[in-house]
């Protein structure tokens, strides 16, 4: 499978963001709680250098709980701060509200220093498409939220939005491109349904999943499908045509019927909450 993501914009995007991270002083990143590694972007280390750094770990509802755990052990390990979330829900708001203060609580002793009080922290945030960013914004921002139009001397046409007397957030959110040029990281991006369905092949996909179910989530096919998980990825996917009765015109049947079946149900969480990397081996091949 190849996979192809936004090519021809990747440059500008890049070059908007640079401009962009010059006005914050922290950079919030969402990635996707299922594939933390696979979601990050390769350049945003490097763009956010001297920033204060904020992951947060999104969908977290749909990922498993242990290995949510994992992750955020390790990005606290590299120096990051780290929340899991669901962005459609309120709750959890008032943590970030917490840690974004805690984060920037060197600029805030710097500004008192200077004499300057009651500057805000200006946040932006950044991500792959589909990680959640404008979800998150609308959430974190809540109705209450006002623009603050443009800001003079700062700079031109940029929006910010002011949650409270603490926090001015960056109105447009950053897209970032994901290492799509790897193809295992390719391969969980279509898993988690963030590339295009037309250009992938929906049968192979399944098959890469249920392999990865049966080897890390056993029980959760036998008890969803009534598959006997003693066979390999192939015989259980053509258990499940069976038992879902997957039919094609006629009488016989339709694999790829059972494969679109599996995906969407994985991707939707109806299968669980599960998660396709680990810190320790984030680079590993599935299955
Ligand atoms: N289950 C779950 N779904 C979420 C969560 N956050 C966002 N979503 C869903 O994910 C989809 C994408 O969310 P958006 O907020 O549009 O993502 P985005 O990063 O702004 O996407 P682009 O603007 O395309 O880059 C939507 O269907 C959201 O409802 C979450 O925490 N949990
Ligand atoms: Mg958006």
């Amino acid at each position: 499978m190849q996979f192809q993501w936004y090519p021809g914009h990747m440059t500008k995007a890049k070059r908007m963001m640079q401009e962009d991270i010059k006005l914050v002083d922290l950079v919030i990143e969402l990635v996707d709680a299922r594939i933390p590694f696979s979601s990050r972007n390769p350049d945003i280390d490097e763009l956010g250098r001297n920033k204060a750094r904020l992951i947060l770990l999104n969908k977290a509802d749909l990922a498993d709980d242990k290995k949510t755990e994992l992750w955020m052990e390790y990005f606290k390990g590299k120096g990051y701060y780290a929340v899991k979330l669901d962005s459609r829900r309120k709750n959890g708001m008032k943590t970030i509200q917490n840690v974004i203060a805690e984060a920037c609580k060197e600029k805030i002793e710097r500004d008192r220093k200077r004499g300057i009080l009651n500057r805000p922290v200006r946040a932006m945030v950044v991500g792959i498409p589909n990680v959640g960013k404008s979800t998150f914004i609308n959430t974190f921002a809540g109705k209450a939220c006002a623009k603050t139009g443009n800001k003079p001397g700062v700079t031109k046409g940029k929006q910010w939005i002011r949650l409270n007397k603490n926090v001015e957030l960056l109105d447009t959110p950053g897209i970032l491109w994901p290492k799509f040029e790897d193809q295992t990281v390719g391969m969980r991006l279509a898993m988690i349904g963030s590339i295009k369905d037309e250009i992938l092949n929906m049968d192979e996909l399944s098959l890469e999943i249920i392999k990865y179910i049966l080897s890390e989530y056993s029980g959760i096919l036998n008890q969803r499908y009534g598959v006997d998980e003693s066979k390999d990825a192939q015989m259980v996917l053509a258990e499940i045509a069976v038992n879902r009765k997957c039919m094609k015109k006629g009488s016989e049947y339709d694999y790829s019927k059972a494969a679109a079946l599996v995906m969407d149900e994985f991707r939707s969480g109806v299968l669980g909450k599960i998660t396709l990397e680990s810190p320790a081996n984030p680079e590993e091949n599935l299955g």
